[in-house]
């Protein structure tokens, strides 16, 4: 059996290549590639990885492959795709709840629930039948960045966990109880620009502040007097008793 795994995500990829070293992953040939959108592949490329267009590939995947997973992957999968070999998706996100981009961002602005999903890739985007979940739990100082940790966290126990059942297709797959919400990129840029004049609860600023708070991200900005953008990080730290 051929299993292609297609990723952009060298924590979820490195996961991936220590768990099939087991050897009951032994009969099981794994194909690892990034997606060739991608602009930064060098430490992709140094887990010997090769690239792929999933958007152009469709006959050769259909001809190679048995099974395809998708571990963060920047292309989204062309319907021809989904519908012609079985495709599973690890996200980042506890589908229906903020389906789409960076989903620990709106978690920590709208309040619903985050974690990983692992589910039946379909048509549309984070929304086919779900195989098995994880919620993670946040707090009120986690950041997008140690909420995006939890949850990598969580998605690494699901692989470790599950990943010889999904193979075997030993799961019984569940639909979403509801539609849920969808945030696109275009969603995400919105909230990076502030504006100065926006009321609100202070709690509601701080909210915004740390869901735009990752790492290096230059995210959250205004426009100065000057026309230039100033950007803005917020760092919140527990007291140490
Ligand atoms: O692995 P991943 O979470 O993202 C990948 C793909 O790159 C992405 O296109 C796809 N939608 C996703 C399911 O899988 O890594 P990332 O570095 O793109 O994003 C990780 C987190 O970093 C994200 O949840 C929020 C934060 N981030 C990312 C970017 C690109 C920001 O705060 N600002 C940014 O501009």
């Amino acid at each position: 059996m051929n299993i292609l795994v297609v990723s952009d995500n060298v924590l979820l990829v490195s996961e991936f290549i220590r768990v099939t070293k087991i050897d009951c992953f032994a009969p099981f040939n794994f194909f690892y590639k990034y997606s060739s959108i991608n602009k930064t592949p060098a430490s992709l490329i140094s887990l010997g990885m090769t690239a792929i267009n999933v958007k152009t590939s469709v006959k050769e995947i259909l001809a190679n492959y048995d099974l395809v997973i998708s571990a963060h992957c920047k292309q989204i999968f062309p319907k021809d795709l989904v519908s012609g070999i079985r495709c599973i998706n690890i996200h980042p996100g506890l589908n229906p709840h903020n389906r789409g981009w960076f989903p620990q961002v709106f978690s920590i602005i709208n309040g619903k629930p985050a974690g990983a999903t692992v589910h039946i890739m379909d048509e549309e985007i984070d929304h086919g039948d779900i195989i098995v979940q994880s919620i993670v739990d946040l707090c009120e100082y986690d950041t997008s960045q140690t909420a995006y940790d939890k949850v990598q966290q969580a998605e690494i126990a699901l692989i470790e966990k599950h990943l010889l059942s999904w193979i075997n297709e030993d799961y019984i797959g569940t639909k979403p109880a509801e539609e849920g919400n969808y945030n696109g990129i275009q969603d995400f840029k919105a909230l990076c620009e502030l504006d100065l004049n926006q009321k609100g609860t202070l709690q509601e600023h701080l909210n915004l502040l740390r869901a735009l708070t990752h790492g290096d991200y230059a995210n959250a900005h205004y426009i100065n007097d000057e026309g230039e953008k100033v950007f803005v990080k917020i760092e919140l730290a527990k007291e140490v008793k």
